[in-house]
């Protein structure tokens, strides 16, 4: 049984954070707790999301004796509108994610760079879409998938094509309430019309269409990201890593990629090893390359080479304070701009690479598929060349790191759940969740929650993420995890299969028989999708409907719009998300009840927020409990 020393603490975490700040103060750097300060306390209006500037006769915000902007909107149609606005941002970044690989998967050749990894997957797919595949060659199938593919985004008329995936009664709830998505951009743009000024006034209608916006980035755009980067790059298997900023290396050049297109970071980690590279390298007298990702791209390259992962949102910052940072690579989303004034301050190369996030002070190098390997391994001889201008007094690497069992997709977990209670109903086919279903009824497994969602300053960083999952392994919960939050997981020690022994004696049992970690990394946040089909497969094999499932999700940090978009989609699933930090809708105590309790009577589920960890998992626990006692088990 590992000591409580195996495991890292969030105290630990932070002390290392205050030594990296006192490096960074003494190289002249300023991190987003500095920024913090100067943005404390938060503008009243925007956290009540009661103020509007919707159209230049305002700005408009409510107050005891402006109880409605210069049009007549009240409190509840600006929160409503504000809310509404945040969900299709939020399916904008993924679906314009997903729509990116698309077009990477129409330009596919077998000679590369980018080809079809996972051909199981696209015939799949291919045979869903009616896409003719006998005697067809792999390339040709790709490139029809694709069109259809990035149909979705624009079709006139439709609905998306994912969402057949859905149990039957999730789509009949949909269509009766007139929810079911339509082309991605079309609930996009819908939002944004809704929400001009001189639109809905109505905070309902405006809840219903974050509904259906959040659904065709669910069922839609996250969830055609997730296939297309399964199909491109292949779909992840699990590798043994490590975590947190101990992974960086004093002696071997450090080439960080962030963001969360895996289309960048694969050819980056390619480029890493190839064998020209490797030797110019050498050629320097440097023992080698270290490449090691954040954030959601670091998920995404843990799961398919088994990439050590420097850490999540939050710790940014906090990579390039190490002063061994030699490259940082991003790509789109979660990038702060305030890293190209921080890499002035040490000797990192800051390279932006995608036209969607341009960054005044870094060096951009656009990507295009085509050269993306010749581009590729110039940035990488570019940071070799860079470790030569380390500033010695100002490098610091903290030591703590942790191993970390990831890469659960769907498939995966399917396969080891499958023999859980030794049921093995559909053993030979994926899709047998008996043997978690037993697991469950027996009572040896209380429930699951998927942990998501980012960290967050407003509140003690990771924390929340911490405890919670922790008080839920103790309670026999299952977790599955994405994002940041899977990271702190794995930064923690507890996406190690040694955190057994913290859970409670039934999830203890499943961990052993199973050999698997008590959470499960599903992946990037674009990867909430995997966690919609493994609900609802759940579901299909129990014969009960989703919002009944003892399943619920938790974002206790959340802090971007994608978030957002991702609640709204959980919830139209039918499943109830736990919030540790309030949307922004408190000025309207309609839409507060909308999305508490008004989403219920839509759908069947809601938001439940509270902003204290160990009172939100108590809720949590009181929750899975009362869907078991519903149920009978
Ligand atoms: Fe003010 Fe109405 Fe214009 Fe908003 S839309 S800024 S509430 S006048
Ligand atoms: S990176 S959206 S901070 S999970 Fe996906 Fe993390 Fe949240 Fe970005």
């Amino acid at each position: 049984m590992p000591k409580a020393t195996h495991f890292t603490t969030i105290e630990q975490l932070e002390a290392d954070n205050t030594k990296l700040h006192e490096n960074g103060c003494s190289a002249c750097a300023e991190t987003y707790e500095d920024r913090l300060k100067t943005q404390t306390p938060h503008c009243k209006f925007g956290e009540d999301g009661i103020c509007c500037r919707n159209c230049s006769m305002g700005p408009c915000r409510i107050t005891p004796k402006g109880q409605r902007g210069i049009c007549g909107a009240d409190a509840h149609a600006i929160a409503g509108r504000n809310y509404l606005r945040a969900i299709a941002s939020g399916t904008s970044s993924h679906s314009d994610h997903a729509r990116e690989l698309l077009h990477i998967l129409r330009g596919t050749k077998p000679e590369g760079p980018y080809t079809v990894k996972d051909e199981v997957k696209l015939i799949e797919l291919a045979t869903e879409w009616g896409v003719a595949t006998e005697g067809r060659g792999i390339y040709d199938i790709a490139h029809e998938v694709a069109e259809l593919g990035l149909q979705e985004f624009g079709k006139a008329d439709g609905f998306q094509r994912l969402v057949s995936r859905a149990p039957q009664e999730r789509q009949d709830v949909w269509a009766k309430e007139g929810i079911m998505p339509r082309a991605i951009d079309r609930e996009v743009v819908t939002a944004m019309h809704m929400t001009h000024m001189g639109n809905t006034a109505d905070a309902e209608y405006l809840v219903r269409q974050g509904l259906r916006t959040g659904l065709s980035n669910g069922w839609g755009g996250s969830m055609l990201g997730t296939l297309v980067t399964d199909i491109m790059f292949g779909t992840p298997s699990v590798w043994t890593t490590e975590a947190n900023l101990g992974v960086l290396e004093k002696d071997m050049v450090n080439v960080v990629v962030h963001g969360h297109d895996p289309a960048f970071s694969e050819i980056l980690v390619d480029a890493c090893e190839d064998k020209s590279v490797v030797e110019y390298c050498r050629s320097k007298g440097i023992k080698g390359i270290n490449v090691v990702g954040l954030c959601c791209t670091a998920n995404e390259i843990a799961m398919r080479h088994g990439t050590r992962m420097a850490g999540n949102f939050l710790q940014q910052e906090n990579v390039i304070l190490t002063g061994v940072c030699d490259m940082m690579c991003v790509d789109i989303q979660c990038i702060f701009p305030a890293l190209a004034t921080l890499a002035d301050c040490f000797h990192t190369k800051f390279v932006t690479s995608s036209p969607i996030a341009r960054i005044p002070g870094a060096i951009h190098v656009e990507f295009h598929p085509d050269t993306a390997f010749e581009q590729a391994k110039e940035l990488v001889r570019s940071a070799i060349d860079n470790y030569a201008n380390r500033i010695e007094d100002k490098i610091f690497i903290p030591e703590a790191k942790q191993k970390a069992t990831v890469g659960y997709p769907t498939e995966q977990i399917i396969r080891h759940l499958d023999n859980v209670s030794n049921s093995h109903v559909a053993s030979e086919t994926l899709g047998g969740y008996r043997g978690v279903i037993d697991a469950v009824k027996s009572g040896v497994l209380r429930g699951a929650v998927a942990m998501v969602g980012c960290n967050n300053p407003r509140v003690r960083p990771d924390y929340s993420h911490h405890e919670i999952m922790r008080e839920l392994l103790k309670n026999d919960i299952l977790v599955v995890a994405s994002g940041c939050s899977a990271q702190v997981a794995a930064k923690a020690g507890l996406a190690n299969k040694d955190a057994k022994y913290i859970c409670g004696s039934g999830l203890r049992r499943v961990c052993e028989l199973l050999d698997i970690p008590p959470i499960l990394h599903m992946g990037a946040c674009v990867d909430i999708s995997r966690m919609l089909l493994l609900a609802a497969g759940i579901s299909e094999d129990w014969g009960i409907p989703m919002t009944q499932i003892p399943v619920v999700g938790c974002a206790p940090e959340w802090m971007s719009e994608k978030a957002v978009s991702i609640a709204n989609y959980v919830v139209s699933s039918g499943l109830d998300v736990y919030l540790g930090i309030e949307p922004q809708v408190k000025g309207s105590s309609q839409m507060m009840e909308l999305i508490t309790e008004g989403t219920k009577k839509i759908v069947g589920a809601g938001f439940v927020i509270n902003t204290d960890p160990h009172e939100l998992v108590k809720s949590i626990i009181d929750g899975i409990e009362a869907k078991r006692a519903f149920l009978g088990i």
